[in-house]
């Protein structure tokens, strides 16, 4: 090992972050940006200490596999794990860490954002503006749904869940939530807990996913569950596109069984889904959740907090294998 502890960053970080990390660090970094392919992560990290990665990459089995010894912390830069073989790279011994809180507010504030935008039925609009094709107004002209006053349900409710909830009283909104465990009083501030999806999915206006992928939750929002929802839901997911059966939904939103989605997340990223952008009721960003200065640059130093606890001989503070 040399003097520095040398980390491979996949990615291109803000320069505040790259600023801090080259002073404590021998560093491989990415500045064109490129998305690198197993084999190049695998060649990479011949001689690196800790790999400092994105969601883009894919810490599958056999890529773990594959890594040399020397690698000792996966430090993510991303709250969400699910690109990550959180088995594969605990039996080799390899640390890794992500980045909570700090990405909750920007998160909240998208998941609103895609609220509101399938609500009221901006994607129309916006096109209608950009290509020239506003004609005419008349009280019936895209009128979509009000959210204020309405039932939000949250599947989910972690630190996202929280934050978004806390957003949604803003407008009035009633929140509902269901989660593996309910949260003391103080976290619920008036939300209802319900520790059954059945219970939940009939009663929303809104539902919001805010829950990680996981063996479990993959897949879930199918057509069964789907069916569960009272006709004219409106749908946001902030969360992961892999949670959602995305031919169901799009057959949901052809019927108007739910009346919009807003979305971020998809499960073929980057890319997206054609057949959600064909339709005129979804409101799509390309995963941009956590895409605001703030919090970008807060997610690189709470990875390199985590980096350097561990390189200074403490348990990082967070640690999710
Ligand atoms: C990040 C996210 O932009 O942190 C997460 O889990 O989904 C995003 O907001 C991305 O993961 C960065 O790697």
């Amino acid at each position: 090992m040399s003097a520095k502890p040398s980390v491979f960053v996949t990615r291109k970080l803000p320069d505040a972050v790259l600023a801090r990390l080259e002073k404590g660090y021998t560093v491989d970094l990415n500045l064109d940006d490129r998305l690198y392919s197993s084999d190049e992560i695998v060649e990479r990290a011949q001689n690196a200490d800790a790999i400092l990665p994105c969601h883009t990459e894919h810490f599958t089995a056999e890529l773990v596999a594959r890594l040399p010894e020397c690698v000792k912390i996966v430090a993510n830069f991303s709250v969400g794990v699910d690109h990550c073989d959180l088995n594969a790279l605990a039996a080799k011994g390899i640390v890794v860490t992500n980045t909570p809180d700090v990405l909750s507010d920007a998160t909240a504030e998208t998941a609103m954002l895609v609220m509101l935008g399938a609500a009221r039925r901006a994607s129309e609009g916006e096109r209608m503006m950009r290509d020239g094709s506003w004609k005419s107004w008349s009280p019936a002209f895209m009128v979509g749904t009000a959210i204020t006053g309405k039932t939000l349900g949250i599947i989910g409710m972690g630190r996202v869940g929280q934050t978004l909830a806390r957003c949604a009283r803003g407008f009035e909104m009633d929140i509902i939530y269901y989660n593996r465990t309910r949260l003391s009083p103080d976290l619920e501030q008036g939300a209802v807990y319900y520790d059954n999806l059945d219970d939940v999915l009939p009663k929303c206006d809104v539902l919001s996913l805010n829950c990680p992928v996981t063996d479990e939750t993959r897949g879930f929002f199918n057509e069964e569950r789907i069916n569960q929802l009272s006709p004219g839901t409106i749908f946001v997911n902030t969360a992961r596109g892999a949670l959602v059966d995305e031919a169901a939904l799009v057959a949901a939103l052809k019927s108007g069984h739910i009346a919009a989605a807003g979305l971020d997340v998809y499960i073929n990223e980057p890319g997206g889904n054609l057949d959600l952008a064909a339709l005129p009721n979804t409101f799509l960003l390309p995963h941009i959740g956590s895409a605001n200065k703030e919090t970008r640059d807060a997610m690189g130093f709470r990875a390199l907090d985590n980096l350097d606890a561990y390189f200074a001989g403490n348990p990082p503070g967070d640690r999710v294998a």
